[in-house]
């Protein structure tokens, strides 16, 4: 049994750590060359960039695992309260120069490679980006693994180690191409395979019962069989004071190749079975917001949910030998829904495979869990056809029915709820030929359910979740998200670092409220200055950027307007392409006029099927082209479509923007975190009331921050009403005129009806709110080009979004999940 295991996995014993390393420039100097010379086989001169990378990864890691085994050891001697955070998804991006800078290693590794005329930002480049998350979702669990280790919560990322992360984005011939990420070509000196945490995990056969002592026992025999291998990250935190672990779960064939098969000549047949043990972690799904309803997507959901499970009962029990204390013990978060299947999973290892009661086991498990709920959209919830589930999740699937019985007859019974209700809040769907609903399911297997900012949370109670949060009226509550101050102001922005270091002290890097200490200086006259000077060299950068990327030339003077995300429709890159061409069309009918030179930057993935959004991409890219070479135009509008969005871009983005774009629909955007990280770097926001956005509004202040447009309950009760939008463009020559030079192939020459569909949708349903919501957008955007041109009132408003947005790091999100949620941590 797990219990009588003698491998504790990860647990040294004190003796077993080493002593404190020197961190001066000739130990560091010394260490790099020691490992250029025994672990890489290279001498100095021989060495190549990616060498000097590999063995300044070295000397940082063994850093690293110095404090990593420290935090292990201390977390088990105290009997601290673990967290898990399960996330299908963690977009780590590079992780070197966090390392580095968390350890405070910067100066002196700088300095080492430099003896050797080796440049540290250039070995830092070579880096592959972990790319394993689509998005905001995945960005926010990375965000988390860094604040729980540097707020010192003892905390386990557990996800899937994808071979393939989320997929490269090339643009031919304007239109999208994904090609396979390939992050692990060169091995991946951050990661530590565990070969002894390994688990079984099951797919399909048959459940039998069997009686025992007056007490049905379940038992579950799989008719496939996966094995699971943990491979470990390091998670370092600020300072390096404590360091977390990224478990995650890699698929491998039990028996690799079926010998008789082999031997019988079929070495192809001999293999299939191995392939497709390996194909349930090969790659991410690609889709944001949008259910991928495939049976492989519900083989991943299960495996890593199942091998999670196993490894946090598994050490439990090494340190405990007891699992009724497990909810004491151990938080676990489900990241959305997509480990929610977690939520059966756990009562099967405890009823079937432990022998626990139900009754317990179901407190036991809600108190353990917790949800994060990160979308309303319909099409993003997930649910699975029964017969699916059934077929390869059988006993989980009895499980959920068991579950299901109880919560309807709390609902009954206990509330006398009205059939409609009971159907809302039945886990089972049974309106759209039978389906798992795994909201349901992770809402009443939690004790608490969280949105991820203000609004998102209140919508929550009204909309997906209205039922049951009658029926448990106190379990919903919110957190609103947060972003890492280390990567997305220290690391990103060095130069604005240094300027708040030198005016307010270096207070800020350990105690971020420290920030609003700028405050003070934001109407200063000098200080203005180097505000704008600092922003004006990142403008530069990504200037250069854009120059060597696309042979585009932009001037640091205009305004930078970017919109980076992933491309949705409710995202609405489509309101900003279309301001973006009336702007055009006005430049040219108006060239007297003092028009403020603008360059409307745009970056983001669209999901390989959604069609929409792939035409977005091509029409962003047509205007580029036709705005950029219209002499007429003269340098006041230039558009840029950046391809390839991704982590270590968006480093380069973030504090080169004047202008943040966060304009969805309302209620819409769950929260937004990329608003958070060019607030903080000095961008100011022109946005609609949603997410977080209106949070923003309340820290940032009105006069600092450029809203506009519906609210949600209008959103809500114009679409109720039927809003169309060709009525909106009848009465709005400027809209109007944008959308037929559109239509009419002004900007797709040689194929006029590539954007028919597009430009109809506007016509027709607007569901967006495009049409709607366009003159207050264009308003808005012209009384921004009138502040622009007076510099110190813009400066002073740039200032104040970086000194006013403290609150939003994640370190603050992390706290209160600790506090009121996880009960763990410092303090707990
Ligand atoms: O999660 C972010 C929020 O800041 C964003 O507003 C929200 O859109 C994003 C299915 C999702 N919601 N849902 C997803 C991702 C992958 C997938 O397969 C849904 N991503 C979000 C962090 O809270």
């Amino acid at each position: 049994t797990a219990s009588s295991l003698a491998v504790r996995p990860s647990l040294l014993e004190p003796g077993d750590k080493s002593q404190p390393r020197l961190n001066d420039t000739d130990t560091i100097a010394k260490e790099i060359v020691e490992k250029l010379t025994y672990s890489i086989g290279k001498t100095t001169g021989a060495a190549r960039l990616h060498d000097w990378l590999e063995a300044t990864t070295l000397v940082v890691r063994d850093r690293v695992i110095d404090n990593w085994f420290n935090s292990t050891i201390e977390t088990r001697r105290s009997q601290a309260k673990r967290v898990c955070y399960l996330s299908m998804e963690f977009l780590i991006g590079r992780l070197l120069r966090d390392a580095i800078s968390n350890l405070g290693l910067t100066d002196p590794i700088r300095e080492a490679l430099a003896r050797y005329d080796v440049e540290l930002d250039l070995v830092e480049l070579l880096e592959p980006d972990a790319a394993l998350g689509n998005g905001g979702l995945g960005r926010l669990a990375a965000c988390f693994m860094e604040s729980m280790a540097s707020v010192g919560v003892p905390g386990y990322g557990y996800g899937i180690r994808y071979v393939h992360g989320f997929f490269r984005q090339e643009i031919v011939d304007g239109a999208q191409v994904e090609l396979p990420e390939t992050w692990l070509k060169h091995g991946n000196p951050w990661e530590f395979e565990r070969r002894e945490s390994s688990y079984e995990i099951g797919f399909g056969g048959k459940v039998t019962s069997i009686e025992e002592g007056g007490r049905t026992r379940f038992v579950w025999r799989p008719a496939e069989r996966v094995l699971a291998v943990a491979y470990d990250t390091p998670a370092v935190g600020w300072r390096g004071a404590h360091v977390n672990t990224l478990r995650l779960w890699s698929a491998q064939s039990l028996d690799p190749i079926l010998l008789d098969a082999f031997n019988a000549g079929d070495h192809i047949g001999a293999l299939l079975e191995s392939n497709k043990a390996e194909a349930i972690t090969r790659v991410l799904y690609p889709a944001d917001s949008h259910q991928a309803g495939q049976e492989l997507r519900l083989r991943q959901e299960f495996f890593f949910s199942s091998a999670s499970l196993q490894d946090i009962i598994r050490h439990h029990l090494a340190q405990y030998d007891d699992l009724t204390n497990l909810a004491d013990k151990v938080a676990i978060q489900l990241n959305d829904t997509h480990p929610a299947v977690s939520v059966a999973e756990l009562m099967r290892l405890l009823v079937d495979v432990h022998g626990m009661e139900w009754d317990e086991a179901w407190t036991i498990t809600r108190a353990t869990f917790s949800y994060t709920n990160h979308t309303l959209l319909p099409e993003a919830l997930e649910t699975w056809p029964i017969h699916l589930f059934e077929r390869l999740l059988p006993r989980q699937m009895q499980i959920i029915y068991q579950i299901n019985a109880g919560v309807l007859r709390e609902a009954t019974q206990g509330q006398g709820f009205d059939d409609r209700t009971i159907s809302a809040i039945s886990l089972i769907d049974e309106g759209n030929g039978r389906r798992v609903r795994m909201g349901q399911l992770a809402f009443v297997g939690s004790h608490a359910v969280n949105g991820v900012s203000a609004l998102h949370t209140e919508l929550m109670k009204q909309t997906v979740f209205h039922d049951l949060h009658k029926l448990y009226p106190s379990r919903i509550e919110n957190k609103t998200n947060g972003v890492t101050p280390r990567r997305w102001l220290h690391q990103a922005n060095p130069g604005l670092s240094k300027l708040i270091d030198e005016t307010i002290g270096p207070g800020f890097r350990d105690d971020i409220d420290e920030i609003a200490k700028l405050d003070r200086h934001a109407d200063d006259a000098a200080f203005q200055e180097r505000f704008a000077a600092v922003k004006r060299e990142a403008k530069q950068r990504l200037a250069t950027l854009v120059q060597e990327r696309l042979a585009i030339g932009l001037d640091p003077a205009a305004i930078f307007d970017i919109q980076v995300k992933r491309i949705h429709e409710y995202k609405r890159q489509l309101l900003n392409i279309l301001e973006t061409v009336a702007l055009y069309e006005q430049i040219r009918s108006l060239p007297h006029l003092d028009w403020t030179p603008r360059v409307k930057i745009f970056a983001g993935k669209a999901a390989p099927s959604y069609v929409q959004a792939k035409e977005i991409i091509h029409l962003a890219g047509d205007v580029a082209r036709v705005v950029n070479s219209d002499p007429t135009v003269r340098g006041l509008l230039k558009v840029v479509f950046l391809p390839n969005y991704n982590v270590s871009l968006a480093e380069i983005i973030m504090p080169a923007a004047d202008l943040s774009e966060q304009i969805s629909t309302a209620g819409l955007e769950a929260s937004g975190t990329g608003n958070m990280k060019f607030a903080l770097n000095g961008a100011l926001t022109i946005g609609t009331l949603d997410g977080a956005n209106v949070e923003m509004l309340e820290h940032i202040g009105e006069d600092n921050i450029f809203i506009f447009g519906l609210k949600a309950d209008e959103v809500a009760k114009m679409r109720a009403e039927g809003h169309g939008g060709q009525a909106v463009i009848n009465g709005q020559p400027l809209l109007r005129s944008a959308i037929d030079s559109i239509s009419s192939g002004v900007f797709s020459q040689g194929d006029p009806g590539r954007y028919a569909n597009l430009m109809n949708s506007i016509r027709d349903r607007d569901w967006w709110m495009i049409a709607a919501d366009f003159r207050a957008y264009w308003d808005t955007q012209r009384r921004l080009d009138v502040l622009w041109k007076d510099r110190a009132a813009w400066n002073a408003i740039a200032a104040r979004n970086t000194a006013r947005m403290s609150w939003f790091s994640s370190d603050r999100s992390i706290r209160e999940y600790a506090r009121d949620i996880w009960k763990a941590g410092p303090g707990a």
